[in-house]
């Protein structure tokens, strides 16, 4: 490849192919620069952007406001470690547990590491705080979760593509049936059960929404049975589904909430957990942390991010982009549509695959159209613009996704 062309998709697709883990599969586009709900690729291609980078980027590609409180910062200070105090960390602290309305908050980087602190808050309160006899502890998951990719996490997954090929397992959970109160109950039985892990809408199952009422009754359950409520909200929080986090939709306050992804407005990792004193201060000095948990990157970036939802009401959009989407979508004549589900702009339509005529082969046509999307689980497209798009810029990529499907009658 001469130096002096410009490279093409193809050239850099190739690269990755060459030197990259072969850990995706993905849609054949190359995305050079993002702005809002738009992206374009290196031919200059624009597309609307429906998947938010598995919804991270919420508040838009590229938010000025979030990318300023990047670079200010880091021109100053990036990171220290928390070995020392640093001038950002206490009033970030004190900026998302007000905003959250939780006592105490624990910085980490990636949704997976948020997950895995919950998980040792949730042992140790287990034994400190419930009395489970040491190494007892029992956690309690549903089936088609989602919290991440390490060893613990996909230990307690029931996707083999994500556990298969990758064990021993890490022991201690228990699986139940997603949307079934009768069996959580059962479970609950077991006086040695510390908590309740729980994603109040399942995304990477196919944004599986539970009937109303779950979330509460499922609260409630863990109540009466001295059990930790854990909300993983690393996808659905932050205005996605139409309120500031999904468990706010049955007024449940998690005992332990899970944050990532948005927190940060996909400019960098940030993820946190945020509990009250009894829960949080089971962990002493030390016993807990990361490099870059908290960092004052992080910090300044996570306020500016938290910002923008409240300033540009990024849930009530949420919630009324997404009836128009989910009304627009149901109304679309053609076969291969089996169901259309979803909560503010988290939905995903299900597609009765047939030769021809799959999922993936309507992403890769949308895509050639100008909208980006992806399949999940092999017949269901996720359809999660970033909560700034317009209503005329929804409506006209509701247009393209009506014309994709008429292609393929
Ligand atoms: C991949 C899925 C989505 C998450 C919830 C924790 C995490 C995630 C509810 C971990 C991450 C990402 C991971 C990414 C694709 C994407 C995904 F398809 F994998 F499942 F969104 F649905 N809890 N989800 O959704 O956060 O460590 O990634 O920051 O692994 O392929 P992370």
């Amino acid at each position: 490849m001469a130096n002096t062309e410009k490279r093409t998709s193809q050239d850099y697709i190739d690269l990755e192919a060459k030197y990259g883990a072969h850990n995706y599969h993905p849609l054949p586009v190359v995305l050079e620069r993002g702005e809002g709900p738009l992206v374009w690729d290196v031919e200059g291609k624009q597309y609307y952007d429906f998947l938010s980078a598995y919804s991270a980027v919420n508040q838009g590609h590229c938010h000025p406001k979030i990318v300023g409180a990047l670079t200010d910062q880091a021109q100053k200070l990036t990171l220290t470690s928390r070995a020392f105090y640093n001038s950002t960390l206490g009033d970030y602290e004190k900026y998302i547990t007000e905003y959250f309305g939780y006592d105490k908050v624990l910085p980490m980087n990636t949704g997976a590491e948020a997950d895995e602190t919950a998980l040792k808050l949730c042992r140790r309160w287990g034994y400190d705080v419930k009395g489970i006899p040491e190494n007892q502890a029992k956690i309690v998951v549903c089936e088609g979760n989602f919290h991440g990719r390490t060893i613990t996490i996909i230990s307690m997954s029931t996707d083999p593509d994500s556990f298969k090929g990758f064990g021993p397992y890490t022991p201690g959970f228990e699986v139940v049936p997603y949307n079934d109160l009768d069996a959580l109950a059962k479970a609950l039985e077991d006086p040695n059960v510390a908590g309740f892990l729980v994603e109040p809408i399942q995304g990477e199952a196919g944004v599986y929404v539970p009937e109303d009422g779950y979330l509460k009754n499922a609260y409630d359950l863990c109540k009466a049975k001295n059990v930790l409520f854990i909300a993983d909200e690393v996808q659905t929080g932050i205005a996605r589904t139409g309120k500031l986090l999904a468990c706010d939709h049955e007024g449940v306050r998690p005992d332990i909430l899970i944050l990532g992804k948005a927190l940060s407005g996909g400019v960098i990792p940030v993820s946190a957990v945020l509990a009250d004193d009894e829960v949080m201060l089971v962990i002493k000095p030390g016993e807990h942390g990361s490099t870059f948990g908290g960092f004052p990157l992080a910090g300044k970036v996570a306020m500016a991010a938290l910002e923008v939802v409240k300033d540009e009401k990024l849930a009530e959009r949420a919630e009324y982009l997404g009836k128009i989407f989910r009304d627009e979508m149901s109304a679309i004549k053609t076969d291969m549509i089996e169901l259309v589900r979803g909560k503010g702009l988290l939905n995903a339509v299900v597609i009765n695959n047939q030769p021809g005529k799959t999922a993936w082969d309507v992403c890769v046509a949308m895509k050639e159209n100008g909208v980006l999307a992806k399949p999940t689980h092999g017949n269901i497209i996720r359809f999660a613009p970033p909560l700034v798009i317009s209503e005329e810029q929804l409506r006209a990529a509701i247009g393209i996704i009506k014309e994709t499907f008429k292609k393929f009658e």
